[in-house]
């Protein structure tokens, strides 16, 4: 394997709840992924990023571990995880697990101990206090939870089912360590790496992300596990500048291949705000995002629109109405022609949409249905709470995957878990597969442009001026030049360049754009090379 690989594929990201049910439970599982390897394999991708598969109480939908080597009952068994590595690698697809050592599930066997007395051995794997402080948790209220039966306060930066684990004790980075190696043999592609920003904090001083022993920690587990292994690794960093990511990614220093940093996501609003808020979204902050991340010259970012805790790209900034195939190649084109390790979210092939939530007995997550109780105490309405949920809830990422116009679009033949999105007639995969306009070939075609072309690797990135909803880039590579324009708007918009086409690349409309002096129609985008 190359040594650089994991910056010239592009990886998937699967939601094993919410992929494909193998047994009909209503919820998707092992079996389920590995009958739609060959699906993923025609879209092209190298790497499929797992979210988590382990034992876990669901709580956070298995973002709490009660077991690192074990395989929860409702995706399968550790036999089924074999099968999936030995499938995927037979396809040339490496597998990503899911890495969460910021904190375990109250039911891991350590806080079973940890919390049982204050003189158990498991105490110090966990963070105990006499007094809260002022540190919230991530979903509503205080991180600190009383514990009865021992008298003192536990720290949960997520939910109270979600206990923070010490990494100020040395014996739980053994135990993480050895948990990483456990699966290293087993022959996976690399860990992501959830929330590692908040290892290193300082719990008196009230810092949660980028502590100070952060990257001493990261540099130790580079050292006692992936470190000489050729993994892909990225950490979630929701608090990383460009300067921070070099010191994650940086080559020379021996931590992380990649990190996910969410600038692209957070920092493009006219005005201030929580994520529940209503914002107004600016393209002119995107480009100036971008510009900067795309400078960054000792290190290695990502690229993506969609997650699993995000809304569907083509409903939060695209037109999932009147433009729906339009907007979602837009952006696809925008983000895929960048430099960097692009992630496709499962259904973001397919222009997959927010859910029309009515109701919080719709909703499952732990985020939303905390935010709901807090922001009710606090005097807003259920309208307006709902409307929060509808437009930036984590559930609109997570209902199943539509795969046909079978019940249930496919997905199960039992109740699903969460429910199906009701377009699932119009957007699905058989019906994209057919059709060789779907979102699905944009994202063929993109991810066979990046695998044949360095200049979609390596090319330099330079903003072009242009009109304040068009984004428009050039990528230059030994001494040719790529050109990208992308109208993300409903409206025309005109777009003048001095160049000549050579050789148009991508179009996500029908004819030979006119270069000189360009009117575009609403979503346009194309990559051509240029002279
Ligand atoms: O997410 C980290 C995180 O901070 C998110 O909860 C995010 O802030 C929120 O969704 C945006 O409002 C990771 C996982 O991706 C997420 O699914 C987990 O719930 C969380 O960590 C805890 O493990």
């Amino acid at each position: 394997m190359e040594k650089n690989w994991w910056q010239k594929t592009v990886v998937y990201q699967i939601y094993p709840r919410s992929f494909m049910d193998s047994n009909n439970d209503g919820v998707g599982d092992l079996q389920g992924i590995i009958s739609k390897l060959d699906y993923l394999k025609e879209l092209g991708i190298g790497a499929i990023w797992l979210s988590p598969v382990y034992q876990s109480p669901m709580d956070d939908n298995g973002y709490d571990i009660s077991d690192y080597q074990a395989i929860a009952d409702v995706f399968g068994t550790m036999e089924d995880m074999e099968q999936l590595l030995a499938e995927a690698e037979r396809r040339g697809i490496k597998i990503v697990m899911d890495l969460v050592v910021n904190h375990t599930s109250d039911e891991h066997a350590w806080f079973v101990e940890a919390r049982s007395s204050r003189d158990n051995k498991y105490r110090d794997y966990y963070i105990w206090r006499d007094e809260p402080n002022g540190l919230k948790s991530t979903f509503s209220g205080s991180a600190w939870e009383f514990d009865e039966k021992t008298g003192q306060y536990f720290l949960h930066i997520f939910s109270k089912r979600q206990p923070d684990l010490n990494w100020e004790n040395e014996k739980v980075h053994r135990e993480v360590y050895d948990m990483m190696n456990y699966w290293i043999d087993k022959g996976i592609g690399g860990f992501r790496m959830d929330v590692i920003d908040l290892i290193g904090k300082e719990i008196d001083q009230e810092i949660t992300g980028n502590g100070p022993k952060l990257h001493e920690y990261l540099q130790e587990m580079n050292r006692a596990t992936f470190g000489d292994k050729n993994l892909l690794t990225v950490g979630e960093t929701w608090g990383a500048t460009p300067e921070i990511a070099e010191l994650y990614s940086n080559p020379e220093r021996a931590e992380l291949s990649m990190v996910f940093q969410f600038e692209h996501i957070t920092n493009t609003y006219l005005d201030e705000g929580e994520k529940w808020d209503k914002k107004e979204f600016s393209v002119p902050l995107l480009k100036e995002v971008f510009s900067k991340w795309q400078a960054l010259e000792k290190g290695w970012n990502s690229l993506f629109w969609n997650n699993h805790d995000l809304p569907r790209i083509v409903s939060n900034w695209g037109n999932d109405r009147k433009y729906r195939v339009e907007s979602a190649k837009a952006f696809a084109i925008l983000l895929h022609m960048m430099k960097g390790t692009p992630y496709i979210y499962q259904g973001e092939e397919l222009g997959m949409t927010n859910f029309p939530f009515e109701s919080i007995e719709q909703i499952n997550d732990v985020e939303s249905r905390n935010m709901r109780l807090e922001r009710l105490s606090q005097g807003h309405s259920e309208d307006e709470i709902m409307d929060s949920i509808r437009r930036v809830g984590r559930d609109n990422a997570r209902t199943p995957m539509q795969w046909s116009v079978d019940e249930n679009a496919g997905f199960t033949e039992g109740n699903p878990w969460l429910s199906v999105n009701p377009n699932y007639l119009e957007i699905n995969a058989d019906r994209a597969l057919k059709d060789e306009k779907s979102v699905f070939y944009t994202y063929k075609k993109l991810i066979e442009l990046r695998r044949q072309n360095d200049w979609v690797v390596y090319g330099d990135f330079e903003l072009l001026d242009s009109e304040r909803d068009v984004f428009a880039y050039l990528r230059k590579y030994k001494g040719k030049k790529y050109l990208v324009v992308v109208n993300l708007s409903d409206e025309q918009n005109s777009f003048l360049t001095g160049f000549v086409s050579k050789e148009l690349l991508i179009h996500n409309y029908e004819f030979m754009p006119e270069l000189s002096r360009m009117n575009l129609l609403p979503w346009e985008a194309f990559v051509c090379e240029v002279e």
